[in-house]
């Protein structure tokens, strides 16, 4: 099997700068030999052109800052998530804000009908409505769920997904409305207190369930705000609390377990390392692990 790397350099989504060098740290952190490990070719498609915020005119709306340029953006990753996935690869897109899913996602879902896996301190359910901050990378689960109005991203007037086959694993943050929406919708809401009281197998194995539910394939959504910040200090909202390394490595691995039984992988992303506010590259290094075993890697 053949990696598609794509870097997407968006910091467009979210407050905190840095972002942006997100792809080339992972990148730095030696992803194609972890992959190579794994087991996996690794082919790197470059990254995206992403326009600078300084090149940006203020946002024109604050419900939803940057939406118009971040659907440039995320409309030419899907196009390449799409084609790399008609040429038979694996895309994993290397971000960049979670505002990135979108692309990928609406890229990935073209052809089939996918489930989705959204590791994630935060649940990034809010819409222009209800987000408090108005940063784009706390919506994208919405836009792709069909949760509602995004006027400046035409491909969300028909859901991407169903909610039904998505799953939130992880959240320890969720704003009130946010909270509400969640409660109403039929997106399943693993927490951290259910992987304190379940294990983090089960929990996954649950998941995965869901998220397979009459459908053939997923996405895998990996904020590295799942993890616990001391694991990966290089995030730009971190919350105490999160998943450890161990943790982390488990639940990826029970996905590459259904997947080596089931052939379930369709596409990837990894997002919101930030490098300035990291630890000698140390939540980029963490990502490539992770990646590599979400890939297959194992010890024995
Ligand atoms: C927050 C932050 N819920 C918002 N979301 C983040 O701005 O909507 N998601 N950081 O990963
Ligand atoms: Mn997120
Ligand atoms: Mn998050
Ligand atoms: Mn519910």
């Amino acid at each position: 099997r053949t990696v598609r790397l794509l870097g997407a350099p968006l910091d467009l989504g979210a407050d905190r700068r840095g972002v942006d060098i997100g792809p080339r740290a992972i990148r730095y952190a030696d992803i194609a030999t972890e992959l190579e490990t794994a087991g996996v070719r690794c082919t790197d498609f470059g990254d995206l052109r992403v326009p600078r915020l300084e090149q940006c005119d203020a946002p024109a709306t604050a419900d939803a800052k940057y939406i118009d340029e971040i659907a440039g953006v995320t409309a030419e990753l899907a196009d390449e998530v799409a084609d790399t996935i008609a040429d038979g690869d694996v895309p994993i897109a290397l971000g960049g804000d979670h505002a990135t899913a979108m692309g990928t996602i609406s890229g990935a879902a073209r052809a089939a009908d996918i489930g989705v896996l959204w590791f994630d301190a935060h649940g990034d359910y809010n819409t222009p409505d209800t987000s408090p901050s108005g940063n784009v990378h706390g919506m994208p689960l919405a836009a792709v769920t069909g949760h509602g109005e995004f006027d400046a991203l035409d491909w969300t007037a028909t859901p991407t997904v169903d909610p039904s086959n998505t799953v939130i694993i992880g959240a320890r943050r969720l704003d009130d409305a946010e909270r509400l929406a969640l409660e109403d919708s039929e997106v399943t809401v693993f927490t951290m207190h259910d992987i304190d009281e379940r294990g983090i197998t089960a929990v996954v194995a649950d998941a995965l369930d869901i998220a397979t539910d009459g459908v053939d394939e997923i996405h895998v959504s990996l904020d590295l705000d799942w993890l616990d910040p001391t694991v990966a200090p290089g995030v730009g909202t971190p919350v105490r609390g999160g998943v450890d390394y161990r943790e982390a490595h488990a639940a990826l691995e029970c996905v590459a377990n259904r997947d080596r039984d089931a052939g379930l992988l369709r596409s990837v992303d990894i997002v919101e390392v930030n490098p300035i506010l990291d630890r000698d590259n140390r939540t980029a290094e963490v990502a490539a692990e992770l990646a590599a075993s979400l890939l297959g890697n194992r010890i024995a």
